[in-house]
């Protein structure tokens, strides 16, 4: 469950003694730094969070959990696509959350060999983004990319969010240097396929990291009872009724996010 912290070169040393989660466990979340146990099998000391991307997990009794998805985010890429008409009201929502979250913001907009002039998309995403950069890019052209290179720092973590099918596991890979996120064609009409179901920590081979995570339709404001609280919808929920509590939603029986893209019951958008 525990991975060496030290992403390069001579084979992953625990330089400072601390590892980082890649796996979601009980009291854990992905990009969590934690201290192991001198044989490696359990966690002693989990280090203060910087920030945490936060879901409403499942209730118990009348009482919202919340639960981090995503932990020591530098920098929250929100990914739209060119592909689909700009949403305005969607980025309000995710720059919510990414600036409750305490990472910074930074808009993407993907696919720009999709469109003649990205300018106009450009600016009306500009409009609601409070300040916060709106790159343009292409995984295909590789357009940009070098700009987003610049936000993946030595000891930094980047994450990437969005719908389903706009590029995030795409670009992901460019940045890797591999394809080592499985991508998927969107259909006719630009939806995506939940090709990412797990969120996960990436390793840049010239140091830092990236967390690919999957598309989430919508990003939901909830009342916890102690005030709003803003949250992760759709995948994350189904999360909830997997069997296994660490289900990577690959091969594993009782696996509810396989059973509801099967299903076609798992809105991709
Ligand atoms: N034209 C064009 N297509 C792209 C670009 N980037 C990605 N795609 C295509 O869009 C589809 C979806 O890409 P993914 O990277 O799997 O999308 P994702 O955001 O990771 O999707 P989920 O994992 O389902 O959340 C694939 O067929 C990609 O080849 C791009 O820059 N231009
Ligand atoms: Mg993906
Ligand atoms: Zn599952």
């Amino acid at each position: 469950m525990l991975v060496p912290a030290a992403p390069s070169g001579d084979g992953g040393v625990e330089t400072f003694g601390v590892a980082r989660v890649r796996n979601i466990g009980v009291d854990v979340a992905v990009g969590d730094w934690v201290v192991p146990s001198a044989d490696g099998e359990r966690i002693e000391h989990i280090l203060t969070r910087r920030s945490g991307f936060v879901r409403r997990a499942s209730f118990e009794g009348a009482r919202a959990m919340s639960h981090t998805i995503a932990a020591n985010i530098d920098v929250a890429f929100l990914c739209h696509s060119f592909g689909v008409p700009p949403n305005q009201r969607r980025l309000e929502r995710e720059l919510i959350l990414a600036f409750d979250s305490g990472a910074d913001p930074v808009v993407l907009l993907t696919k720009a060999d999709l469109v003649d002039d990205p300018e106009p998309a450009r600016r009306e995403l500009e409009e609601v983004a409070l300040g916060v950069p709106v790159l343009v890019t292409s995984g295909r052209s590789a357009d940009g990319l070098a700009e987003l290179e610049g936000y993946v720092r030595p000891g930094g973590t980047v994450a990437f969010l969005g719908s389903s099918g706009v590029g995030k596991s795409t670009i992901v890979n460019e940045l890797l240097g591999s394809q080592l996120q499985a991508t998927t064609e969107v259909r006719g009409d630009q939806r995506g396929r939940h090709t990412t179901v797990a969120v996960q920590l990436l390793a840049v081979p010239g140091g830092g990291w990236l967390v690919d995570t999957p598309g989430v339709r919508a990003l939901s404001l909830w009342h916890s009872g102690q005030g709003i609280e803003r949250a992760f919808a759709d995948v994350f929920e189904l999360t909830d009724d997997c069997r296994f509590r660490d289900c990577k939603h690959d091969q594993e029986p009782g696996c509810a996010v396989r059973q509801a893209i099967e299903d076609g019951t798992l809105d991709p958008d």
